[in-house]
């Protein structure tokens, strides 16, 4: 088994991190190490751009493996569910039930296309990349949308194209 980042936090925290505690230098790595936690809102309406009708909020989101993800039922009627066909080999899966907040531990870098799966059509979809590699980003873009989500999908894409290039150019430097 590959050990991750977050198992790697726990074997820590399971053996030295008590006798340790106090160190600076300790509390210092445990910061930059640590699995960070998101917030992604399920939404009515944008609240930057009203005119938006059910949304994620943020719509693209960039985070590092084993960081958490939790969408959030702000208001009521929507879910999160990631699209079998718009997700890594063997990526991480979810589907959270309408209404339901879900929290998932994100292990398995790359990129991640998800939707509401009432508000589909409507254009309820979002992009979640993981990591900084996105080996299969090029490959979302190509997923055919259905209804109002067609047009959302480019839009994202049009706004994501610049981050994956900056998250690339940083990984590579
Ligand atoms: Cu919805």
């Amino acid at each position: 088994m590959r050990i991750t980042r977050r198992d790697g936090l726990k074997y820590l925290g399971a053996t030295g991190l008590v006798t340790l505690a106090g160190s600076p230098l300790l509390a210092q790595t445990e910061e930059t190490a640590e699995p960070m936690e998101h917030m992604i809102e399920m939404l009515n309406q944008d609240p930057e751009n009203p005119r938006l009708r059910q949304v994620y909020n943020p719509r693209i989101l960039h985070i590092q493996p084993g960081d958490t993800v939790t969408w959030v039922s702000v208001d009521r009627g929507h879910n999160s569910e990631v699209d079998e066909d718009m997700m890594p080999e063997d990526g991480t899966m979810w589907e959270g039930a309408i209404n339901e907040d879900i929290s998932v531990v994100m292990e398995v870098e790359g990129a991640y296309g998800y939707f509401c799966t009432p508000h589909r059509t409507a254009g309820m979809v979002a992009l979640l990349l993981v990591g900084n590699e996105l080996a299969n980003y090029e490959d979302l873009k190509d997923v055919r949308q259905r209804g109002q989500a067609a047009r959302i999908w480019d839009a994202i894409f049009e706004e994501a194209d610049p981050m994956v290039e900056e998250i690339r150019a940083n990984a590579a430097s």
